[in-house]
Parts: structure tokens; C-alpha cells; sequence
């Protein structure tokens, strides 16, 4: 027996080379010019990679992550910017602001890419096509900016639609179609299908999702493990997972009482650790990355105190909370025994696969 699941009509929009399309719009005289952003060149001695590159940079061969001393072979005269992460994620916040008004259910995925559910909101599936012209006409008349939007049954197809037509793309995918536009495609434009995965099935003959989606899911799982019957739902078209509303936290915090006020300073800077150890892990369980350490401390008469410092450019280190926090504690160290202590992280941001990437080569 088969049973019906409920319906949704889901779309994904990417923005279109984002950093770059941001810089144009800056600087129109940069309209139609091959740009690169990312690391410094350094006339092709530059370390580092490239962020992105504009659709006229990328004819030349140009794309994200690669060298940035082999994009300045394949293109010297390319205009080549520095990443401006403050300025794009400002556009973003604008971007997103946009696209949240027109759905029921909104997931920012990434600094340019959201979900939106609109299952309640478009009543016939194929009206989706207006509502994703309607978007792009806002985005372009109040940012300058041009996206690709894929609409599908599912986050799944909907992503793999938002990257079929691209830039300026506008992708449906109706229900009943959802098997054929899989089956051609290279196994690789399944979310997460990476290098490793691909190269396993290609060893085995598999090229394309419509020949994945008939392997035994039983093979797959003695493969890959969990993952592989993802795989083998995804290839089937087949993906459950809700457009998930990501409330922002603004902070994380743990806190400890003792069960005897204290003031001995070895004992106290122990309990430092195991409270960071803890705050940290709540940290990166929401995958955030911190700016802000505060401690809150109370003491034997009740007599509460907060102090926080803020560090230049986020982090996730844990030693970083630990001797901040040992620091900040260090003038309430003396006669007067401690009750309570608790840490807060905050000034919180989330990293997303993509930002985790930028973070790593922008710091
Ligand atoms: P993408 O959406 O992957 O790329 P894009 O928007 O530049 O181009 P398009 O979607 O039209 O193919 O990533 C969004 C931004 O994230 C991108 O503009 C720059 C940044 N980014 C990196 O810094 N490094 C990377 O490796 C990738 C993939 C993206
Ligand atoms: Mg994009």
C-alpha cells in the first residue's frame, strides 16, 4: 500500500555570482567586464583563491575555489576585487528580507540562497512560475541584482532546478516529471553527492541519477551506511525534509551553582573550563561562531556582576571562551566566596557550508 504525503510546492533561489554581481552594481562601469573576487592576484604570485567570478570571468575558464595565480593565467586583465564580506552580507540581510515576505515557510540556506514553502500560498502548482517572475521583478527593481529560481516538490528538486538554468534562470519541475529531469542528470548535482561519492558509483558503472535511482537500496546502504538510503530516496525524487523556519538565537549560555560558595581560584577556573566546554558545545551544535564572551557571576550575598569583552573577528575556538572568561574573572577572585558563575557567547553568527568556506581563506 502506498500513501499519499502531503503536497508541497517548494522554491529555491540563488543569486547570481553573487559577490561579484554585488561589486557591479557598485561600480556599473565594471558592467560586462570578466571580475574575479577574491584573494590578491599579486600579478600571479598571489596565494589564496578565488571566491567567485562574474558569468563573463567564468568563460575564461574561471570558477570558484581555484588559484587565484591560475585565474590570473587564464585571464590577466580580468578586474580583480578583494572579498567585501561586510558589504555582501549587508546586501544579503536585504536579499533575504525580500524573499521572506512571499513565502509560508522561509530557510536561509546560505548568505544567497533560501528555501521558500508555498504550499498554502499558491493554490495551483504551475502559478508558482508567476510568483517566482514576481521575485525576480522586486529583486532586480530594488537591488540591481538578478537570481535563478528552481520550483519543485521538494527541496531537493528545487535546488537541482535552481542550478539548471543559470543566470536569470526560472526552472519548474512538475510532480509527475520530477523521475525524467532526475535521470539524466550526473549523479554529482544530487545535494550532497561530493568527489568520493561519485567516484565510488562511477566505478561502478553508475553516471547518471536515473541509473542510481535503480540500484538496490540495500547496495547503498552497504556502502555508504545511513547515507546511502538517503541517496537512494533523493535519486528516487523522493525527499520529506521541511522548509525549516531557523529562528536566529542570540546567544548561547550555561551556568553553575555551587554546591558550597567558593573563592578558591584553582577550583574556580576548573569549573571555567567544564562551563565553556559545554557553552561551546551548544555553539557548535547551532553552528554558530561568537564575537562576544560574557561572564555573570554572583556571589555569597547575592550581589550579581556581568563583565563581556568582544574580540575583533568571530571565532568558534574554545580556548579562546576559556581565557577570556578566566580573564574577565580574575577582579572577583578574593575574600568574598563565589555562588554562581555562567558564560554567555554572543554577537552570534550562523555558518553555513558556504560561509565556512569564506571564513576560512578571508581570515
Ligand atoms: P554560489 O551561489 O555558489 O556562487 P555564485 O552566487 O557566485 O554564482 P552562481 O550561484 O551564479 O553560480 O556562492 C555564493 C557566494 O558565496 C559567491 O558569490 C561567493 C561565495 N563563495 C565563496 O566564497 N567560495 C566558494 O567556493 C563558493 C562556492 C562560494
Ligand atoms: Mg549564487
Amino acid at each position: 500500500m502506498s500513501f499519499q504525503t502531503q503536497r508541497r510546492t517548494i522554491l529555491h533561489i540563488d543569486m547570481d555570482s553573487f559577490f561579484s554581481a554585488v561589486e557591479v552594481r557598485e561600480n556599473p562601469s565594471l558592467k560586462g567586464l570578466p571580475v574575479v573576487v577574491g584573494a590578491d592576484p599579486k600579478e600571479g604570485k598571489g596565494r589564496g583563491v578565488v571566491s567567485t567570478a562574474s558569468y563573463e570571468a567564468r568563460e575564461y575558464g574561471i570558477h570558484s575555489g581555484m588559484p587565484i595565480s591560475r585565474a590570473y593565467k587564464l585571464c590577466p586583465d580580468a578586474k580583480f576585487l578583494p572579498v567585501n564580506m561586510l558589504l555582501y552580507r549587508k546586501v544579503s540581510s536585504r536579499v533575504m528580507g525580500i524573499l521572506r515576505k512571499y513565502a509560508d515557510k522561509f530557510q536561509q540556506v546560505s548568505v544567497d540562497e533560501a528555501y521558500l514553502d508555498v504550499s498554502r500560498k499558491v493554490r495551483r502548482y504551475k502559478n508558482t512560475e508567476d510568483l517566482a517572475l514576481e521575485i525576480k521583478k522586486e529583486m532586480y527593481e530594488k537591488e540591481k541584482l538578478t537570481c535563478s529560481i528552481g520550483i519543485g516538490p521538494n527541496k531537493t528538486i528545487a535546488k537541482i532546478a535552481s542550478d539548471f538554468k543559470k543566470p536569470d534562470g526560472l526552472t519548474l519541475i512538475e510532480p509527475h516529471k520530477v523521475k525524467e529531469f532526475l535521470s539524466s542528470l550526473p549523479v554529482r548535482k544530487l545535494p550532497g553527492v561530493g568527489k568520493k561519492t561519485e567516484k565510488i558509483l562511477n566505478e561502478m558503472g553508475i553516471e547518471n541519477i536515473g541509473q542510481l535511482a535503480k540500484i538496490d537500496a540495500q547496495r547503498l546502504v552497504g556502502l555508504f551506511g545511513k547515507w546511502g538510503y538517503r541517496i537512494h530516496l533523493l535519486a528516487n525524487g523522493i525527499d520529506e525534509s521541511e522548509v525549516r523556519e531557523v529562528r536566529e538565537a542570540k546567544s548561547v549560555s550555561r551556568q553553575i551553582t555551587f554546591e558550597e560558595d567558593t573563592n578558591d581560584s584553582a577550583r574556580l577556573n576548573r569549573t571555567i573550563d567544564h562551563i565553556s566546554e559545554k557553552v561551546h558545545k551548544d555553539l557548535l551544535r547551532g553552528g554558530y561562531i561568537f564575537k562576544t564572551v560574557s561572564i555573570r557571576v554572583r556571589l555569597e550575598d547575592f550581589e550579581t556582576h556581568t563583565r563581556a569583552k568582544t574580540i575583533d573577528s568571530f571565532t568558534k575556538d574554545l580556548n579562546v571562551i576559556k581565557k577570556i572568561s578566566k580573564d574577565l574573572l580574575k577582579e572577583f577572585i578574593g575574600e568574598k566566596k563565589i555562588r554562581l558563575l555562567g558564560i554567555r557567547l554572543s554577537n552570534l553568527e550562523k555558518i553555513d557550508e558556504k560561509q565556512r568556506f569564506i571564513e576560512e581563506f578571508v581570515s
